[in-house]
């Protein structure tokens, strides 16, 4: 090992050498990972088109994963090698607030050739992501995207429920030219007014796979995320029955949802255990069906010729508890939060900057989106709500406008509670919540984790073009 000639080499070395008995890990394990996003190359679609000119972390797209256990220290330095300022946000993980990577308000956007220290402990294992905060409508769309898996305490979830291996899809979307190349501009305000930037081109961890290579008999932890920035899926497994045990990272009791579908929204995650009940030899068609004039086969299951079937496994129990704060419905307050604007939302006017305008005003400006009617300018966060801390809220999110939203809460997760009035008692937590046209949907957490936190619309090109805003937990 060749030692760092500087003083806080020599010294980190000195302490290495006095400590080691002492410690349970050499000091040298805090030493972060270093992640870089910067441009690159990636083949998204068949050999017999060129690379796409892509944005990814470490050049790859997605980036690489990210794995640590419940509880134990992550710590990353971004050293910024895009030609643009950008941070690191983790989404869903409830972390401190100075982690939480929003530019303005957790902290300055790191700079070209810049780097900043990010280190924290999940709380919570699950299916989690990383992305950027600034400017994401381009650093989305142009790749910058990874998964962050923070794993159960031990294997024995996995091993009583005789899950046989685990992989995870990363489901991106691209609007990309007859050349593979990203579509240009990359917003523009007819995405911005409408439903974002849907892409041409899906992927699954950043290629068109033609099939899935199972085992009959084999159960898969299937953990899925969506990376795109506008664009919702809605999975069919054909041919299986997938149990659904987590989702936004957190675990649910264990069901199967209805004919199969897997609704994900723009940033949801979903982990599945898939039992793989069929034949050898077998084909059957993973289809998405979100926008149904456009369904399409994303891929096939394709069964391996050789292996023995095993019986139909029992239904797997829920996954370790994580530590959650269970809101107080009787004594919650509510808030209540209008979403509003876009096309044929029939806003008529809203606040921008302390000034009422007109939609057609607000347009001229990129701004068509509104939370209780104020409209969030280029790096404001208009305050939602002042929270205090560790009391109970419920979120009635009432959405009057023509397109669905996934509504992002940082730092914190909540219970779904009900939608249009109707209780919905599976207990679901979440980080991201689909609230659909003409839909209320409420929620309900505990504001336990202090400090100024976004709460948004995660189609990046509707938040950008207004639909954010703040919470102040303290
Ligand atoms: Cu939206």
């Amino acid at each position: 090992m060749t030692l760092s000639p500087t003083r806080r080499g020599l010294l980190r070395a000195a302490a290495a050498g006095s400590l080691a008995a002492a410690l349970p890990r050499p000091v040298f394990a805090e030493s972060p990972r270093v992640l870089t996003p910067r441009p690159a190359e990636a083949q998204l679609v068949g050999p017999s088109y060129p690379k796409t000119a892509v944005w990814g972390y470490d050049g790859k797209v997605p980036g690489p994963t990210l794995r640590v256990r419940r509880g134990e220290r992550l710590a990353v330095r971004l050293d910024n090698g895009l030609p643009q300022p950008t941070t690191l946000h983790w989404h869903g993980i409830r972390l401190p607030n100075a982690m939480d990577g929003v530019p303005g308000v957790t902290q300055a956007a790191v700079a070209p050739g810049e780097s900043f220290d990010y280190a924290f402990a999940p709380p919570d294992a699950g299916t989690y992501w990383y992305h950027s905060h600034v400017n994401s409508a381009e650093q989305g769309a142009r790749g910058l995207a990874g998964p962050l898996i923070v794993e159960e305490p031990d294997g024995a979830w996995a091993e009583a429920n005789g899950v046989d291996r685990e992989e995870t899809w990363l489901l991106g979307d691209w609007r990309l030219t007859d050349e593979a190349q990203l579509a240009e501009p990359i917003t523009t305000l007819m995405d911005a007014s409408h439903g974002g930037r849907i892409g041409n081109t899906v992927t699954l961890n950043g290629f068109i796979p033609e099939a899935w290579p199972v085992t009959a008999g084999e159960r898969v932890r299937l953990r899925l995320v969506n990376t795109a920035n506008a664009r919702f899926f809605a999975l069919t497994f054909e041919g299986h029955d997938p149990w659904v045990v987590a989702v936004d990272g957190q675990p649910c009791p264990p069901f199967q949802a209805s004919q199969g579908r897997i609704v994900l929204a723009p940033a949801g995650r979903v982990d599945l255990l898939i039992d793989m009940t069929a034949e050898p030899g077998q084909r059957f068609t993973l289809s998405d069906d979100a926008y149904p004039r456009n369904a399409y086969r994303l891929l096939d299951i394709a069964y391996a010729e050789a292996a023995g079937t095993r019986p139909r496994r029992p239904a797997p129990s829920a996954l370790p508890a994580n530590p959650l704060p269970e809101p107080d419905l009787g004594a919650a307050e509510t808030l209540e939060i209008a979403l509003e604007g876009g096309a044929m939302g029939g806003l008529a006017e809203a606040r921008l900057g302390g000034k009422t305008m007109g939609l057609r005003a607000l347009a001229q400006q990129g701004k068509v989106w509104a939370l209780n009617g104020v409209v969030a300018g280029d790096g404001e966060h208009p305050l939602l709500g002042e929270l205090a801390l560790g009391r109970s809220y419920r979120l009635l999110l009432e959405n009057r406008t023509a397109f669905p939203h996934p509504m992002h809460l940082h730092g914190h997760h909540f219970r779904l509670i009900a939608r249009d009035g109707r209780e919905d008692d599976r207990g679901i937590w979440h980080d991201t919540v689909i609230v659909n046209p003409d839909s209320r949907v409420e929620v309900a957490f505990v504001a336990d984790n202090p400090g100024d936190w976004l709460f948004h619309c995660h189609v990046p090109e509707h938040m950008m073009a207004g639909m954010t805003g703040l919470f102040r937990v303290g």
